[in-house]
């Protein structure tokens, strides 16, 4: 009965406010709102605009080279440097200008290069000179072929969106391009089994999908510019994993080049291959190390019809673990995802955007849920009652429901734009760690104490660091430690690292739970991979790339 008191006037509240007062972005609509107006049927494309490219911050000339970063890393000496004759090569087999950007021989290309060398998060730069946008598999082989032959390392990139520093040179890498190889290449309407090149951007694959009534099993803040590629190489996990499962359950089949140019041509289009070791999962979560994933086979699943949004706030993180275990026993079929964010990252948010907040008071956690399923009604109906219950309850302390696409997008902002929102603060330190809910937010409680005892956290502009904030994927136990800092320092770099690593290890998690490894965590991967895995991961790389070509220096 108390709780039933506590939970109306919230209710009462939030539906007097309604749906119009935002200034920036348009407000969602109010649980009892929902309950009073139909409709609830809500048809979410989840694309329908033009995919939008990621916005960089500093120019890239400001980026620190990594070499410089980090002393200890020395150039391979085993590594020709490029010549005149190489890069004649490279043009004999690509032709045509564009798909060359030469500043071994020409100077003035160097400002065309510096996009391929610095990372998305202005933390790593290499100093490539030469990059290669092949057309076709067979230019990929070829280009492989000669690369393994003369000692020439490569680094594959895709989208550039990676966010440990793998998909950058560290000292003159070529940089192969696969932003050429964008063609869909084949849909069945029926299976649902879409095979693309490798350098499809991911959203242009999902609106692909979404004109034939499907869509792409994952989805993440990046997809106006990542590559479904670039996605399988990182294994990415994204905001639905909860709902369409990991890469290494979806991808049917790729085609891949090996070092020495051999094409592995396994692009399967079956759900069901039992026909010995399934060697395409090698190359999902390898990060370029392994060869050039160049095509895709990908089951891919009805779209929704119904899709519904609801985003509440909470006063503590034991509560987001309740409603977490209340949705999924009341929302089961259709819960398509739920989101965590701290406070803390949605006062950086709105910091940088100016956006009205989409609930009225503050709360220290923010959880959204989205539903996704074929019956509006009953969807509807389904997390409206969901809202009320946990209101009831006292587990949620105020909430709100998108009531229309655009209301959708909106609050989905809150979630997807951190990432973004934080790369115009300064640099940040990230960490995408996995471990059981229950320990999960004392990782950032124990990491904002360090730093604070350490003397690094502060608001004004002798301190470094910002502010310790943490959000991520909470039906997926995956949580996203972020560093916010006013530059990149290397004692807070010192004050973190092995911290977190150690932090993790002690709990049996994992120190890359979707990123990957890359630069980042190159001495780190014993925190949660024992000898045992690590030397048979050294010999598998050595196995396909004797001569280390592929992307060396990261962590393999
Ligand atoms: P790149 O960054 O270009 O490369 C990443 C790695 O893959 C590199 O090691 C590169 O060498 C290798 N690689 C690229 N293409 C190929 C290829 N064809 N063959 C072999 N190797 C290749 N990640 C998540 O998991 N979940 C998220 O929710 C998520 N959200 C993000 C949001 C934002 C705003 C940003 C900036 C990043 C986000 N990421 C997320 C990280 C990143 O977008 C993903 O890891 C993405 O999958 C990388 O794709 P990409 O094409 O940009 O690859
Ligand atoms: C996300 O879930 C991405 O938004 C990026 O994986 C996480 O910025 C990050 O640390
Ligand atoms: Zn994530």
């Amino acid at each position: 009965m108390a709780s039933r008191c506590r939970a109306a006037p919230l209710l009462a509240r939030v539906a007097r406010r309604g749906p119009s007062t935002s200034t920036a972005t348009p407000a969602a609509a109010s649980v009892s709102t929902l309950a009073r107006t139909q409709p609830r049927l809500q048809v979410r494309c989840l694309s329908t605009s033009r995919p939008r490219a990621l916005q960089h911050t500093a120019p890239t000339r400001q980026v620190k080279f990594s070499s410089e970063t980090y002393p200890e890393l020395k150039r391979d000496e085993r590594f020709n440097k490029l010549t005149q004759e190489h890069v004649d090569y490279f043009r004999g087999i690509l032709g045509s200008e564009s798909a060359v950007i030469d500043g071994v021989t020409n100077d003035k290309a160097a400002d065309d290069i510096e996009p391929f060398n610095a990372d998305w998060m202005r933390k790593y730069r290499g100093h490539c000179q030469l990059v290669l946008k092949p057309g076709s598999t067979d230019d990929v082989s070829k280009i492989l072929k000669y690369c393994n032959e003369n000692s020439l390392a490569v680094v594959p990139q895709g989208g550039n969106t990676g966010l440990v520093g793998g998909s950058v040179p560290v000292f003159d890498e070529i940089v192969i391009s696969m932003s050429r190889m964008n063609k869909i290449i084949d849909f069945d309407e029926v299976g649902g089994t879409l095979v693309a090149e490798a350098g499809t951007i991911l959203e242009v694959a999902d609106q692909f999908l979404a004109s034939k009534g499907y869509i792409f099993p994952l989805d993440l803040g990046a997809k106006g510019s990542c590559q479904i590629g670039g996605n399988l190489a990182t294994n990415a996990g994204g905001l639905r994993l909860l709902r369409y499962g990991s890469l290494h359950g979806t991808v049917l089949g790729i085609e891949a080049v090996l070092p020495d140019g051999t094409v592995l041509d396994d692009l399967c289009k079956l759900r069901k291959n039992n026909t010995g070791y399934d060697l395409k999962q090698l190359f999902i979560g390898a990060e370029g190390t392994l060869g050039i994933i160049t095509k895709v086979s990908i089951q891919c699943p009805q779209r929704s019809k119904a899709q519904n949004v609801a985003f509440f706030g909470l006063e503590s993180y034991e509560l987001a673990q309740q409603a977490f275990r209340e949705a999924k026993g009341q929302l089961s079929e259709i819960l398509s995802a739920f989101e965590l964010m701290d406070g803390g990252s949605q006062e950086l948010v709105v910091k940088v955007t100016n956006n009205k907040r989409p609930l009225e008071g503050e709360y220290p956690f923010y959880c959204l849920i989205e539903t996704s399923g074929s019956n509006a009604e009953h969807d509807g109906a389904k997390l409206e009652t969901f809202l009320e219950d946990v209101m009831e309850k006292g587990i949620v302390a105020d909430g709100t429901l998108a009531e229309n696409e655009t209301q959708i997008r909106a609050l989905w902002g809150w979630r997807e734009g951190i990432t973004e929102a934080l790369s115009h603060l300064g640099g940040t330190y990230k960490y995408d760690v996995s471990i059981p809910l229950a320990d999960m937010y004392q990782l950032v409680e124990d990491t904002r104490a360090r730093v604070d005892a350490a003397g690094l956290l502060g608001d004004t502009d002798e301190h470094p660091v910002r502010a310790v904030v943490g959000y991520g994927h909470m039906g997926d136990a995956n949580l996203h430690l972020n560093i916010s800092t006013r530059r990149f320092d290397k004692r807070v770099e010192e004050c973190l690292e092995p911290f977190v690593y150690e932090w993790i290890q002690a709990r049996q998690g994992s120190i890359s739970a979707e990123h990957g490894l890359g630069l980042q965590k190159k001495k780190y991967i014993s925190y949660s991979r024992n000898d045992t895995a690590v030397q048979l991961m050294r010999r598998v790389k050595s196995m396909f790339d004797p001569n280390g070509i592929m992307n060396p220096y990261k962590y393999i």
